[in-house]
């Protein structure tokens, strides 16, 4: 029987407060309003940035259900929605693409001004919420909300995928992978030849480096304070790995020491730590260097530095979402993946049932992980 235009009743995880564990709850979830869709999520990774709003150091409005990074079926579509379809195999974005603001419309800009991550209001456009639980209403986070077998989104915040993808696989593409390979191909746009150091291995560090690699990068220097990351990033592409903890002098100095005194053509910050961001930007060389931040920072942090570090010619930028606008490039990415461009199982070092949700966040906090699936 249809479900369509019903409100289906299912299951989800809720944040009801700060640092407390979700609780799974049958929640009720509205019907697609126009120029919207209701997704079946099928596959959903556990991304740091879920557990920055459980721990408050994401500041968004609770209840809320989080999850950002998935794959799934279109269930129904509201009034208007075109490029979607009932039955198709779909991608949620978390930065979506409404192809008319001046970002959208920028050849330079991938930060879509429909976009949900800053001064957060946890709601649909039209400003309210497609999600209720025991009589009260929920947040959506970040355009996406992927932790609940159903979720409704834009249709500015939703692409239509490879029929043939794998979901438990693909849906990485959603966040993790593409943030930290798109910071090297697409926002500092490596060239083969390129000396780079990456700055934290986690998973999204990893996928940097895959990126750096698929540039032809010649040399990778892997940097972390966690030994047992280095096997790992050697598989996905570093060269070599160093351990800021085995030296006395600055990382910096070091990887001056490794590149003959030149330092990196590009460096790239994924940890999410002022004190690294700066040293990687002096990593990097002093006239055409480019340092690229990727990890987010604590809310309300600043750095203090020298500014002789840009003012002799390099380059610091961020990037989000590896600067890639979602709706063009996830279909092209999952279709890369398909054509064996790039690996995500390394990545995927965790596939658990969506009840053991709160398990996959202990894998992550413990760093026992790198990327945990939630199956459906
Ligand atoms: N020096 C070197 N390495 C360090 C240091 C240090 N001082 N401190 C920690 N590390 C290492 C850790 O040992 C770890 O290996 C790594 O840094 C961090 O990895 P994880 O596993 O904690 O994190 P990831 O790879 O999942 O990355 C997450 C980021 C930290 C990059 C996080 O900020 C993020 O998810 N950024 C994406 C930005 C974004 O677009 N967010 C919006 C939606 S997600
Ligand atoms: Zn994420
Ligand atoms: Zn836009």
């Amino acid at each position: 029987m249809s479900t369509a235009g019903k409100v289906i009743k299912c299951k989800a995880a809720v944040a009801w407060e700060v640092k407390k564990p979700l609780s799974i709850e049958q929640v009720e979830v509205a019907p697609p309003k126009a120029h919207e869709v209701r997704i079946k999520i099928l596959a959903t990774g556990i991304c740091r940035s879920d557990d920055h709003v459980i721990s408050g150091a994401f500041a968004m409005p609770f209840p809320i259900v989080l999850g950002h990074e998935a794959a799934g079926v279109v269930e129904s579509v509201g009034e208007g929605v075109t490029c979607v379809k009932p039955g198709d195999k779909v991608i949620p974005l978390f930065v979506p693409q409404c192809g008319k603001c001046t970002s959208c419309r920028s050849t330079k800009g991938n930060l879509c001004s429909e976009h949900d991550l800053s001064e957060a209001r946890g709601l649909m456009l039209d400003g309210t919420s497609r999600f209720t639980c025991k009589g009260k209403s929920l947040h959506n986070f970040i355009s996406t909300s992927t932790f609940t077998e159903y979720t409704v989104v834009h249709e500015n915040a939703v692409v239509k995928i490879d029929a043939a993808a794998p979901l438990e696989k693909v849906c990485l593409i959603g966040c993790g992978f593409s943030t930290g390979y798109g910071a090297a191909v697409q926002t500092a746009k490596v060239e083969p030849g390129s000396t780079c150091a990456v700055f934290g291995l986690g998973g999204v560090g990893l996928s940097t480096v895959m990126g750096c690699k698929a540039a032809g990068a010649s040399r990778i220097i892997g940097v972390d304070i966690n030994k047992d990351k280095f096997p790992k990033a050697k598989e996905m592409g570093a060269t070599e790995c160093v351990n800021p903890m085995d030296f006395k002098k600055p990382i910096n100095e070091v990887l001056y020491g490794l590149t003959d005194g030149e330092g990196v053509d590009y460096s790239f910050e994924v940890i999410g730590r002022t004190d690294t961001m700066t040293a990687a930007l002096a990593s990097c060389h002093m006239n055409y260097g480019t340092s690229v931040v990727v990890g987010v920072p604590p809310s309300a942090s600043e750095i203090t530095f020298s500014p002789l570090l840009i003012f002799t010619g390099r380059t610091w930028k961020g990037s989000i979402f590896g600067g890639w606008k979602s709706k063009e490039a996830v279909p092209k990415l999952v279709s890369d993946f398909m054509g064996g461009k790039f690996a995500l199982d390394p990545l995927i070092t965790h596939t658990l049932p969506f009840d053991k949700i709160n398990e996959g966040f202990e894998l992550l906090r413990s760093g026992k992980s790198i990327r945990s699936v939630l199956v459906f």
